[in-house]
């Protein structure tokens, strides 16, 4: 093994900027509001921030479509106020990353203007353009079938010139042309660059194994009949020159030291996950498997699917694959249940139940904090907030993704009102909104977040119980609790973070039974998620005196309470 790297034992903390804190009362949050809590996010042992998309942007996807890759979006502030971040972050000893999205920019980027405005246009090439193909009855039909990820087709058509455009996801984010060398360049420049000059410590990299497209763009085969725009991940993902390009991209953020963590869609193969993630192959430092999240979506429609529509052991699978990913090699992976594009992980994974939430939050802390790899957090992960009410009407969704989805369900049934119910049930258990509520600080009106008069989105009405301050003042708090959990993992890295992970009871529905072992060191992690208490039996290589280092309920032996997470030392 390598030298370790402090990024390997770090505890990251990931910030949504619409919704983390308002500063000045126009209902968004903002920089300063970060700012302003950076305090309470370093005393919750946190060593580095992420903060998403704060880029200037129409926010057609919540900045995920960036028209100005050097300037910040007005209502969060300033590149001033970043300065301001990036100092206040490092003046106490934590490091910050941004999110890179280069897959795409937005259609009001001066680069994609420039290309739509003719054939002849300079940058014509710097996105992806094909003439249109027309059917037998001499209809117009897209280059072809792919479907993009938000639904409809990966293609627009534009009038004014006459060709269609690559999309992977909405019209208004357009795919760059990463065939094109000065393209990659201005976009490593812009993106990169700029703000490494300006003292970040590394990336998020959104959307990490798209950029090279398989040239081609032949028809994806027809797996759904019902439509005539099919799932082409295969053909867009994770293409011949992807390799390439990580290379380049390696080759500058080396020069500044800094780090990495891809997005890493669509890829289950832990063979394929490792060309990526070793240390050797010098493309990115660790990635976001997609296994965990994906459990119990729908196969055609992400949505199309129930709540609880799963089984334990598929979960265990899932994490279990980010656990072994580094056995015996040089590469790294992440520990992490949630971030903006994810339901809560009390709801989804397992309850929030009133009377069980709090269990079901400590007992999730224990699970990850015992996880080898880098940690990730998501704002609001700490104080155990849970999924929107399931009284909210649709009026009360922002994103993107769900409105599409639940005006697709609303044309394929005609309006069915047992269908929309349907959809509204899936997308308050799986939707990305359920991430996006503001931050709950305490019970004051709309939960501290701002001081205006309304927030961009409804606070989840849970904040009269869930909030930071109530939990800083009670010390069987889930804040509480997880800082004492990300003390423990600092104390105990090696076996930890580190160590080699093995799961005991894979089929078993009910429970979650792994051990830790590092250097003649064990750990055993016991999990109850059920309501009922559950007996369990010490793995046979468990070797040695149980010696209690925590429990999210209180007890020290016998059998584990309902939610309940225990951890021992094996000594
Ligand atoms: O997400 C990319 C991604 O692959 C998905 O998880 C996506 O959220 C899902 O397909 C939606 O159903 C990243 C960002 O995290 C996400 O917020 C952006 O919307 C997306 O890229 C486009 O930039």
């Amino acid at each position: 093994r390598r030298q370790r790297k402090y990024w390997q034992d770090a505890t990251v903390y990931q910030i949504y900027p619409a919704s983390f804190k308002d500063s000045n009362g126009d209902g968004m949050g903002d920089l300063q509001g970060i700012i302003s809590k950076l305090d309470y996010i370093k005393e919750l042992g946190v060593d580095v921030i992420w903060v998403c998309p704060m880029y200037d942007s129409p926010q057609v996807d919540m900045g995920y479509d960036i028209s100005d890759y050097e300037s910040v979006y007005p209502p969060y502030g300033t590149v001033h106020d970043m300065e301001e971040l990036i100092e206040g972050t490092h003046k106490r000893g934590m490091k910050i990353i941004l999110d890179l999205v280069i897959n795409h920019t937005s259609d009001q980027h001066a680069w994609f203007k420039e290309s739509r405005s003719s054939k002849e246009s300079e940058k014509r090439d710097w996105y992806i353009w094909r003439p249109a193909k027309y059917d037998a009855d001499g209809n117009r039909r897209p280059p072809n079938n792919w479907r993009s990820e938000f639904g409809g087709s990966a293609w627009e058509w534009d009038e004014g010139s006459q060709e269609y455009y690559l999309h992977l996801f909405e019209p208004q984010q357009p795919d760059l042309n990463f065939e094109n060398e000065e393209a990659r360049k201005a976009i490593y420049a812009s993106a990169i660059e700029f703000w490494l000059e300006r003292g970040v410590d590394g990336f998020r990299v959104d959307t990490v194994n798209m950029y090279s497209k398989h040239q081609e763009f032949v028809d994806a085969p027809i797996k759904d009949e019902t439509s005539f725009f099919q799932k082409a991940a295969d053909f867009y993902c994770n293409g011949p020159y992807m390799h390439d390009y990580l290379s380049e991209i390696y080759a500058i953020l080396e020069k500044y030291d800094a780090f990495t963590v891809g997005e890493l869609p669509h890829t289950p193969d832990p063979a394929h996950i490792l060309r990526y993630v070793s240390a050797e192959a010098k493309q990115l430092n660790m990635v976001f498997q997609f296994d965990v999240v994906n459990v119990g979506l729908g196969p055609r429609y992400k949505y199309d699917s129930k709540p609880y529509n799963w089984a334990l052991p598929e979960f265990k699978k899932a994490l279990s694959g980010t656990q072994i990913l580094i056995d015996d090699n040089d590469g790294w992976t992440t520990a992490f249940l949630e971030n903006h594009d994810q339901a809560r992980s009390i709801t989804r994974f397992v309850t929030d139940k009133p009377e069980f939430r709090v269990q079901a939050g400590k007992m999730l802390a224990i699970m990850l904090s015992a996880f080898s790899g880098t940690l990730y957090l998501y704002q609001g992960q700490e104080i155990g907030m849970v999924n929107i009410p399931k009284d909210w009407p649709i009026e009360e969704y922002k994103d993107i993704d769900a409105l599409k989805y639940y005006k697709f369900v609303s044309e394929r049934t005609n309006g069915n009102q047992a269908e929309l119910d349907a959809a509204l049930e899936s997308l308050n258990y799986f939707g990305r909104d359920n991430a996006r509520t503001p931050m709950q600080w305490d019970d004051s009106p709309h939960g501290g977040f701002t001081s205006g008069k309304k927030p961009w989105m409804r606070v989840n009405d849970s904040f009269h119980e869930i909030n930071v301050a109530q939990q800083q003042k009670d010390k069987d708090s889930t804040l509480a609790f997880w800082k004492k959990m990300l003390k423990l993992r600092k104390e105990y890295n090696d076996v930890f973070i580190h160590g080699n992970y093995k799961v005991h009871d894979m089929e078993s529905p009910s429970t979650y039974i792994f051990t830790k072992s590092h250097n003649g060191q064990q750990v055993l992690v016991l999990l109850n998620f059920t309501e009922k208490e559950q007996e369990y039996s010490v793995p046979s290589e468990v070797d040695g005196k149980l010696e209690l280092l925590v429990s999210s309920a209180d007890s020290t032996e016998g059998p584990l309470k309902p939610y309940e997470g225990r951890l021992y030392l094996v000594s």
